[in-house]
């Protein structure tokens, strides 16, 4: 079992000695809970937690310059386990600034949910478990959560123009949540 996890966690390295990416620049971009201010629901609860706690770490691999049409990046997240009241611990989520990029995400680790919002606010969740590959389309805020109590990994890949629009959904949220009710997640509208 130990062995089976291990050979999982590292599958994004094979994948990048494979690639000649080995030697590309690591990107680190870590988010503590304090940067997550206004994403959840339970502001009491937000304001009472250690801000200084890591939520999740992004590692991104740039083989191009930032905003290369026609580029792809690669990316691995790796998310905490954790609750705000009983929401469980969460990625920041977007839109990309080019509205259209579409995304891959794949899970390696763990067990989670991919929330997906259209322009529209019409909303889809899909189960993440180790093996899971996920199209996120253009037009389509995503937003991962850990329902579990170990660490969620999850590898991306997305192209190098794509952008971030985190404002949209600071602004107006996702029409849904994953809480922790009855001791498991429940999707809640
Ligand atoms: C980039 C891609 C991921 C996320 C990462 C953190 O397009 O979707 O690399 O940046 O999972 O999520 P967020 O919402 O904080 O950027
Ligand atoms: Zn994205």
């Amino acid at each position: 079992m130990k062995m089976i996890k291990e050979i999982t966690v590292q599958l994004p390295l094979v994948l990048l000695q494979a690639t000649g990416l080995k030697g590309t620049p690591v990107i680190r971009a870590e988010k503590k809970l304090q940067e997550l201010h206004g994403i959840f629901e339970d502001d009491e609860a937000f304001q009472k937690m250690d801000g200084s706690v890591r939520a999740y770490e992004v590692d991104v691999y740039p083989p191009v310059e930032n905003g290369t049409e026609g580029g792809l990046f690669f990316g691995f997240t790796r998310l905490q386990p954790g609750l705000v009241g009983n929401e469980y611990f969460m990625t920041k989520g977007h839109f990309h600034a080019i509205e259209n990029r579409a995304e891959y995400y794949w899970c390696t680790e763990g067990e989670g949910i991919l929330l997906l919002m259209d322009k529209k606010t019409n909303t889809k969740a899909e189960l993440m478990k180790p093996g899971s590959l996920h199209y996120i389309p253009g037009f389509t805020a995503h937003r991962v959560v850990n329902t579990g109590d170990s660490v969620l990994s999850f590898g991306a890949c997305w192209p190098a123009d794509a952008g971030y629009d985190y404002d949209t959904i600071v602004k107006k949220g996702f029409s849904l949540r994953v809480k922790k009710i009855n001791n498991k997640p429940a999707l809640v509208y």
